[in-house]
């Protein structure tokens, strides 16, 4: 039965709107070949499944993504994945830049994209709208943001959680007052002389048992919760985006609300912060759980065969199902779909974010009759501090490391961004490199 909220709204009265992206250049090349939504995660999962998946949970089943253009994987993870029966009035749809707009106009950023589309929203029945985005790794039940907006008669609720003052500079930072409205919103401030009155004060410190002797602000998590028609009247000014432009405005004339968040929630929308958020995945007690039964995230059923492992030694690593590992050493590196690690392997603090599909025995010695390396990573070869796209092939005898290296640089076949090496999607690492 669908539960109603007070002021009898229920979930069929909410819509989410998922933000997939921009230009894509924080988290370049991740999205040279694909869109945002659909950068691999945690070895077998896409970004765009945990925001699909906290709606899901939370009875949200009328979900849209926005992108800027509909990459194949994207469009077939969406297809194959997210499928609600006829009662549940539920779908996922994709709405691309690409063939909403005329020509080659891209949303000029996240204002812009709600708008361009929001024509196609109001085909369908809503009172509210959940805006999120596309590129965090956090859990939250959206039903107690709804019940806090419902029952504070917000116009806007912004969910924020705190952050350290050394982290100010990234987010949105706001003043809450003590019946949590929204007094005021800087967006990524950098003078320090503003942040003077935007510290988190009591009641706040000791009800959330926040360290005394460090401040720690509120960030704005870019996770809004519009009444319909105050977001059409807020976005009919042209303004580009929500937290640079259109929210700070709406803080003076409308009832904007916190809803406050204090489990981990982490922006893994850069290189750097993507490959962090991975690899702690790998931790005994990681900050992120996929392994809760009750709200399990949700991804393409692929029906893979298990892990083989012939021998390795293994530790502090994810592997998931599908993978072929032969004589391999691997420590503390997530191991995606379908990899293949060949004999006499290294394989340290790195992310393999696995195969599409598996060569067959023929096509793999037809590469290696060319001399072009087969699907995987080859003999001998050592990888750290690296992240290895979908479908490359590393050569035998190949080392990678970005140790010694500008912490961003293009090379033949790699790329080094926030001190990290990079091998494209469908890269080639010859026989014999050194990165
Ligand atoms: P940023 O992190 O800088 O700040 P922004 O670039 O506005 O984020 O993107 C927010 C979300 O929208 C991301 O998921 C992004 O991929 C997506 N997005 C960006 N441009 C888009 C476009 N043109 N079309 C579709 N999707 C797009 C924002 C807020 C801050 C807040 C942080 C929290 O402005 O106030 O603190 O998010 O991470
Ligand atoms: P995922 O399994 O990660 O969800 P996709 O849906 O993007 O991956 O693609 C997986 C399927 O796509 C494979 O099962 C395979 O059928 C097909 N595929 C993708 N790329 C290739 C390729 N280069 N050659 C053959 N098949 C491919």
């Amino acid at each position: 039965m669908t539960r109603r909220y007070g002021a009898n709204f229920s979930p069929l009265d909410v819509i989410t709107v998922i933000l997939g992206g921009g230009a894509g250049t924080r988290l370049f090349p991740l999205t040279k070949e694909r869109a945002k939504p659909a950068v691999p995660l945690a070895g077998k999962y896409r970004l765009v499944d945990i925001p699909i998946s906290l709606a899901i949970h939370s009875d949200l089943k009328r979900i849209f993504i926005l992108t800027q253009f509909q990459s194949s994987s994207l469009h077939r993870h969406i297809q194959q994945s997210y499928r609600f029966d006829d009662y549940s009035q539920g779908f996922v749809e994709l709405l691309a830049a690409q063939q909403t707009m005329k020509g080659a106009y891209w949303y000029q950023g996240t204002a812009d994209a709600v708008r361009q589309n929001l024509s196609h929203f109001t085909s369908h029945p809503h009172e509210l709208v959940l805006i999120l985005a596309g590129d965090q790794l956090y859990r939250m039940d959206f039903r107690a943001l709804i019940e806090q907006h419902v029952a504070t008669c917000a116009d806007l609720t912004v969910a924020v959680t705190p952050v350290m003052q050394s982290r100010v500079s990234g987010f949105g930072i706001v003043r809450v007052t003590e019946e949590r409205r929204i007094a005021s919103f800087v967006e990524k401030p950098k003078e320090p002389s503003l942040l003077t009155k935007l510290a988190i004060g009591d009641p706040f410190v000791s009800l959330l048992h926040l360290p005394a002797e460090e401040p720690q602000y509120w960030a704005s998590t870019g996770i809004y919760l519009f009444n319909r028609k105050v977001l059409a009247n807020a976005l009919m000014g042209g303004e580009p985006d929500f937290g640079k432009d259109v929210i700070p405005r709406l803080i003076s004339s409308h009832r904007v609300f916190a809803y406050i968040h204090s489990g981990y929630w982490e922006d893994i929308g850069t290189i750097r912060a993507f490959y962090e958020a991975n690899l702690d995945l790998c931790e005994p007690q990681p900050k992120f759980d996929f392994y809760d039964s009750r709200s399990p995230i949700y991804t393409r059923a692929r029906y893979l065969p298990s892990t083989k492992i012939s021998r390795a030694d293994i530790s502090g690593s994810l592997i998931a199902e599908g993978s072929v590992i032969a004589d391999a050493k691997i420590e503390h590196s997530l191991i995606g779909i379908r990899s293949i690690v060949l004999p006499g392997a290294t394989i340290k603090d790195t992310l393999l974010l696995g195969n599409d599909y598996y060569e067959t025995d023929s096509q793999a010695l037809g590469a290696e009759g060319r001399g072009m390396p087969r699907i995987g990573i080859g003999r001998n070869s050592f990888l750290e501090g690296t992240i290895v796209d979908k479908n490359t092939r590393v050569g035998d005898n190949v080392r990678v490391s970005p140790k010694g290296k500008p912490a961003n640089m293009d090379g033949d076949c790699f790329f080094i961004r926030d001190s990290l090496v990079i091998i494209p999607r469908g890269g080639i690492v010859p026989h014999g490199t050194v990165i």
